[in-house]
């Protein structure tokens, strides 16, 4: 935990849920990074940490853990870690003593490992406790019935690689027979596959598909198992996938899922960070110009925010705004510079080291970035940022004489530990099953974009790269908010003009109206007063109206959603400037609804004093203590309006609250966002900002130590420059703002406290089988009525290079004001189930809420 310099003890710290699954107390960090340290050349210090990992690390403890993240972090760990000691020892230098013990702890583990594949299907149980199994009360685990396709697909390299190494056949064998169910699962007509998939029946769970979280891994084993194994089958796998991958998934710049079982209709509009990977995946295929493609449309991407947010929508808005500091785009950035030899990728890879050293460098480590947009930290740096990030980008800019071996003797696992190709041909006594008869012969076609060997297609030549690079370069900058891509091109292939856009509906119009009815979609008004949307494709006067109807909810809900995000006020900044904090450390604070509007003024900076009383709830008995500087007070008691009010009197200039629930935190708990009194708020003029309580420890820790603890109030984050740390700021800024005093319009609220987490509870994705607006006024605020142009086909058009059309630059307006709005639209609840064709359709869309909850 970089910020607060401690190491996370799963049990100790507050449980984030999932993410906690990679954490067995087996110290994860130092066996992720071991082979780090022999690339980096830090042959001592490999030394010393393997010696540590022999004397501390205990793989028996009573914790249930991830398989998955086990498997490719901790058991690829001590592989990567053994493959390099027996390559040191053999050397004749360093490890000398080195008598398997890495390999041996693998073998433990892996045993430890095994009973997870205890299923009929032969697909691996999600998790494990490490002592006990699964299944026995003791376990507490075992009753789980899916699991990613990821998570049961990326075994083989690491089992494969301890069957090899060891003789012990069952790992390879293992690892084998789950790869062999998902091959048998693929949706036929598509050659896709799914993101979970029942361990038991074998039944995909949710049938979206696209090369990101949750099947990224899958793919990428099926490659390099063909290379480490030297398996044809895997290749033949592989290629049957990657075909329908560039078919359906692959829309270059961009990759979109897809459903499986109707792989021309986009199953999202935004895309994930681990797609990042695949431009380096299709490094390793041979196919790279769609590599360059994608990888130039994510390095615009990261250019806007500094860093690769977790999900991004196809316009280019940020969807979820953390940054764990994944390392996906260096790995790809990585291989396309060995591939092409184009310096322009050590470009990439230095405004990535940039950033790193500029935005989440902190005192003990790299911070995971909370939000990008704000630049605000999390208490968190992965294992995966030693084991991968900092190998590929010292590789990125490595000569071949700074490595100490031949890295192309290795391949690279998912989690970048390195492996040694001559287990291909090492106890090769596991048969090749299943291998010939199911492929289908592919068209040739498939293999257009393959170039197997770049030396050969463009020997010596950066400008290939470059070329098309070249029509992408404005890609994102120059985007147009779109629609529903997919769906679009085919009415539009059709010469269909769609009959009624969600964002021109209004209730009020009975033409609208007469439009519904022949898609099928119904109108019920319910008894609060709010309508519902329910589409019974049967009941569409004809299927292409049933198609139009579809389209209609599915534009509805994209708007919905949309509307949802737009309610919210996004989270605010406080950045420590003071010495020996100097900006480094970033908290993310909730916003208020009263006050001074931090993202429509400048930031305010000052030095920080606790209220007397603390909670802010009567006149000051302190007021020459916060006089001029930001006032400290503790949650509770009394309204957050009232505290604000109270220190703005004794002429505070802004004001933090910091949470009286203690050890609540912003990585455990929803953004919070502070609400008024329920009476008008304008006359508070500082601007007023929420901590959790681990959050606002940083700060009261830092006035132990430190006394004087310089802020920063902002809507994001102030670079890091060396003005911070020379600079004596005086609060005079401040001062100016603090007089000019503009009048903030408040919305006045009930409760003292609106928890933006809960107040989406009732949103359509909750729901996703019908829709119910709030009421018919709400309903009407969905249609822009001072819109002016009709509609016409051009005005879905996206132009990749150029301009947006009118309506489309419209529509940029409008997103990029969205924080601004409030059209105050909400979703009712389901009442009826809905027809067949339409229960298909929600089943994915139920999928797409579950992945929005529980992905990454
Ligand atoms: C890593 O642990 C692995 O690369 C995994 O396959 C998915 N991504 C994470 C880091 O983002």
């Amino acid at each position: 935990m970089p910020l607060t310099c401690r190491g996370r003890v799963r049990g100790q710290e507050p449980s984030r849920g999932d993410v906690d699954d990679a954490l067995g107390k087996f110290s994860l960090t130092l066996i992720d990074s071991l082979d780090t340290l022999v690339v980096l050349n830090k042959t001592k210090e490999f030394e010393d940490a393997v010696r540590k990992v022999l004397r501390d690390v205990n793989l028996d403890n009573d914790v249930v853990v991830s398989v998955f993240e086990t498997n490719i972090r901790v058991l690829g760990g001590l592989l990567g870690g053994h493959s390099l000691a027996i390559m040191l020892k053999e050397k004749g230098e360093y490890m000398q003593w080195y008598n398997d013990e890495l390999l041996q702890m693998a073998k433990q583990l892996g045993y430890k490992l095994l009973p997870a594949f205890n299923t009929t299907s032969g697909l691996p149980y999600p998790r494990i406790n490490l002592k006990f199994g699964i299944r026995k009360p003791e376990a507490r685990t075992g009753t789980e019935t899916d699991t990613c396709t990821a998570c049961a697909g990326t075994l083989i390299l690491e089992f494969a690689a301890l069957s090899r190494f060891t003789g012990a056949t069952i790992f390879e064998e293992y690892a084998r027979k789950a790869l062999d169910f998902l091959w048998e699962k693929r949706q036929r007509s598509s050659n896709l596959v799914g993101v979970t998939i029942n361990i038991h029946t074998g039944d995909w769970v949710r049938k979206d598909s696209g090369v990101g979280a949750g099947i990224d891994s899958y793919y990428e084993y099926l490659l390099k198992a063909y290379v480490l194994l030297g398996d044809d089958s895997f290749l033949e796998r592989f290629n049957t996938h990657y075909d329908a991958i560039m078919r359906y998934i692959s829309q270059p710049p961009l990759l979109l899922d897809v459903h499986i079982h109707k792989p021309m209709l986009n199953a999202r509009t935004w895309m994930d960070a681990l797609l990042a990977f695949f431009p380096g995946l299709q490094v390793l295929k041979g196919d790279i110009r769609p590599a360059i493609e994608t990888h130039e449309m994510l390095y615009q991407v990261i250019k806007k925010h500094n860093f690769l947010p977790e999900a991004f929508t196809t316009d280019f808005r940020v969807h979820w705004a953390q940054h764990p500091l994944r390392p996906e785009f260096a790995e790809s950035t990585y291989f396309l510079y060995k591939a092409t030899g184009d310096p322009y990728y050590l470009e990439v890879g230095k405004t990535l080291i940039e950033n790193l050293n500029k935005y989440a460098r902190v005192p003990c480590g790299f911070a995971a970035m909370k939000d990008v947009r704000t630049g605000s930290h999390e208490d968190r740096m992965d294992s995966f940022f030693l084991a991968e990030m900092f190998k590929y980008l010292y590789l990125l800019f490595a000569d071949k004489e700074d490595i100490i071996f031949d890295i192309e003797d290795y391949i690279f696992t998912t989690e970048a530990h390195l492996l040694p190709l001559w287990l291909s041909t090492t106890n090769q006594s596991i048969s090749k099953k299943n291998t010939t008869s199911e492929y289908t012969e592919l068209d040739d076609s498939n293999f257009d974009w393959t170039c197997p060997n770049t030396q050969i297609l463009f020997p010596n030549d950066p400008l290939y790269a470059q070329s098309i690079r070249e029509p992408l370069k404005n890609v994102v900058d120059k985007s147009c908010p779109r629609g529903i891509i997919r769906v679009r091109e085919e009415s539009f292939r059709s010469g269909a003009k769609p009959p009624l856009r969600a964002r021109d509906f209004m209730a009020t119009n009975p033409e609208h109206l007469e439009i519904l009815k022949k898609m099928g979609v119904s109108l019920i008004h319910l008894k609060d007063g709010r309508v519902q949307l329910v589409q019974h494709a049967i009941q569409a006067a004809s299927s292409i109206d049933a198609e139009d109807g579809l389209r209609f909810m599915q534009e509805m809900i994209e708007l919905s959603s949309q509307q949802q995000k737009e309610q919210q006020l996004p989270p605010r900044a406080v950045q420590i400037v003071s010495h020996p904090f100097f900006g480094r450390v970033v908290l993310t604070a909730g916003p208020a609804q009263f006050g001074l509007d931090l993202s429509k003024h400048k930031e305010t900076r000052g030095f920080v004093a606790s209220s007397k009383p603390y909670n802010g709830c009567s006149e000051l008995t302190n007021p020459e203590a916060v006089m001029g500087k930001i006032a400290l007070i503790q949650r509770g008691q009394c309204m957050f309006a009232e505290k604000a009010r109270n220190i703005q009197n004794a002429g505070a200039i802004g004001g933090i609250v910091i949470d009286d629930n203690e050890g609540s935190s912003s990585d455990t708990a929803p953004l919070f966002q502070m609400a008024g009194d329920g009476k008008d708020t304008d006359d508070i003029k500082i601007p007023m900002l929420f901590l959790f309580s681990k959050e606002g420890s940083i700060i009261l820790d830092a006035i132990r130590e430190y006394e004087e603890v310089e802020v920063l109030l902002s809507d994001k984050a102030k670079d890091r420059d060396p003005e911070m740390e020379n600079e004596e700021q005086p609060s005079s800024e401040n001062d100016s703002q603090n007089q000019s005093g503009e009048q903030i319009s408040s919305s006045s609220q009930e409760v003292d406290l609106v928890d933006q987490e809960s107040s989406e509870e009732n949103s359509l994705n909750s729901h996703p089988e019908s829709l119910s607006l709030a009421n018919m006024d709400n309903a009407a605020s969905i249609s822009p009525s001072e819109q002016t142009s009709n509609p016409t086909e051009n005005h879905e058009t996206t132009n990749l290079n150029g301009e947006c059309t009118d309506l489309d630059n419209q529509l940029q307006e409008q997103s990029e004001t969205e924080e601004d709005s409030n059209p105050n639209v909400s979703w009712g609840k389901k009442v009826q189930p809905i027809d067949s064709i339409l229960a298909d359709w929600n089943e994915d869309i139920e999928a797409f809420e579950m992945m929005e909850k529980d992905e990454l």
